[in-house]
């Protein structure tokens, strides 16, 4: 089994091009992903099959993945250590994720949030079943890797326990198979919040003007979003867990996040400041971190046949391993292997 030719414990995460990516997505996951690289064997995916589960234009999915599998690049992820690679070019994964949906309780699903929420925001007879069975293609991703850590935002967590809990039914059901993942969140940016709505998540696939940051975004256009960040009609400047103050919170855990500095620290640099000042530093902060991703990136797009060439690798790469687990699933859920 695959699991014992590790060389070093394994990482396996990946974000759906299901949109621009934003700042939520960058300090949720993607910083947690340079920072375990040196330290473990890391592959990092771009899961497309997530991003079908609500609608998606077929030529603006083939853009966006290019596009996030270079943004990985860019925010630092290195391919001659990590691997980088498309969900959908591996097909262990979809095979996989319904073997796991046959063993995975409706009761268990149904209680996601994620479904719960992202089902509200769509007419009942629009909901795909894929948005139900989700957390089962997750734990596929994972579990095909025999992942140890699965570096993610908070919203991650209730799927990494689910992951969790399918395989050990799994391993119960038909013996030892998979490795059960830890999950890894960042101590600042776990959640990001929406700067037009600072009590709901950042989302790459909410549509309003200034709700979110994307990587991508033209720097002053960025900073403006800052300026008109909704806060509140307080003048401390301090973290706090009150639903009032929940504006400022999300400025400064996003300045945090992208700083590393401490809470007492910011908060003494930021006592005697207004709300605009901490605007203007954390656009400031925010704008020096994207600068040299979007120039990184804008070189790798120029750089015709890199990226495909990276794809490529990482695909060979990860299907190795991906195809030996799932024969191992396959053989012990029964299946009659090919004469
Ligand atoms: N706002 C956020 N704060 C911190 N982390 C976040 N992540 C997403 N939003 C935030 C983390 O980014 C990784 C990839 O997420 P995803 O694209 O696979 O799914 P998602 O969590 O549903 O992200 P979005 O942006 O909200 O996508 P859409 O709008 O398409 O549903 C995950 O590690 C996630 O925790």
């Amino acid at each position: 089994m695959t699991e014992t030719l590790k060389t070093k414990p394994r990482v396996l995460s990946g974000i759906q091009p299901s949109g621009n990516l934003t700042i939520g997505n960058y300090l949720g996951a993607l910083k947690q992903w340079v920072e375990v690289q040196q330290e473990y064997d890391c592959f990092y995916c771009v899961v497309d099959l997530h991003a079908i589960t609500t609608p998606q234009d077929p030529a603006e999915l083939r853009q966006k993945s290019r596009e996030s599998a270079a943004i990985y690049i860019a925010s630092g992820i290195d391919p001659e250590i990590s691997t980088i690679f498309v969900q959908s070019q591996i097909p262990a994964h979809s095979e996989l994720a319904w073997m796991l949906t046959c063993m995975a309780p409706l009761g268990w699903l149904q209680r996601m949030t994620q479904f719960k929420d992202k089902a509200t925001k769509q007419a009942q007879d629009s909901i795909g079943a894929g948005l139900l069975n989700y957390p089962a293609l997750m734990a596929a991703d994972i579990l095909l890797y025999h992942a140890d850590l699965v570096p993610v935002g908070d919203d991650q967590r209730q799927h990494l326990e689910f992951t969790r809990d399918l395989a050990q039914r799994f391993n119960h059901l038909y013996g030892e198979t998979f490795t059960l993942p830890q999950v890894m969140t960042p101590k600042a940016g776990a959640r990001v919040m929406g700067l037009d709505n600072p009590t709901a998540k950042m989302s790459k696939s909410e549509d309003a003007e200034n709700h979110a940051v994307f990587l991508l975004d033209d720097l002053s256009r960025a900073r403006k979003k800052f300026m008109r960040a909704v806060t509140d009609s307080h003048r401390e400047i301090r973290f706090s867990d009150h639903p009032d103050r929940a504006g400022i919170n999300n400025l400064l855990t996003i300045y945090q996040a992208i700083t590393n500095e401490s809470t007492l620290d910011i908060e003494t640099g930021f006592a005697d400041k207004g709300y605009g000042d901490l605007k203007k530093a954390v656009a400031e902060s925010v704008a020096d971190t994207l600068a040299p991703l979007q120039k990184k990136y804008f070189e790798l797009m120029d750089e015709a046949g890199y990226l495909d060439s990276v794809l490529k690798l990482g695909r060979e790469k990860a299907a190795a391993i991906a195809n030996d687990t799932l024969k191992l699933a396959q053989d012990r859920m029964g299946f009659l292997p090919p004469s």
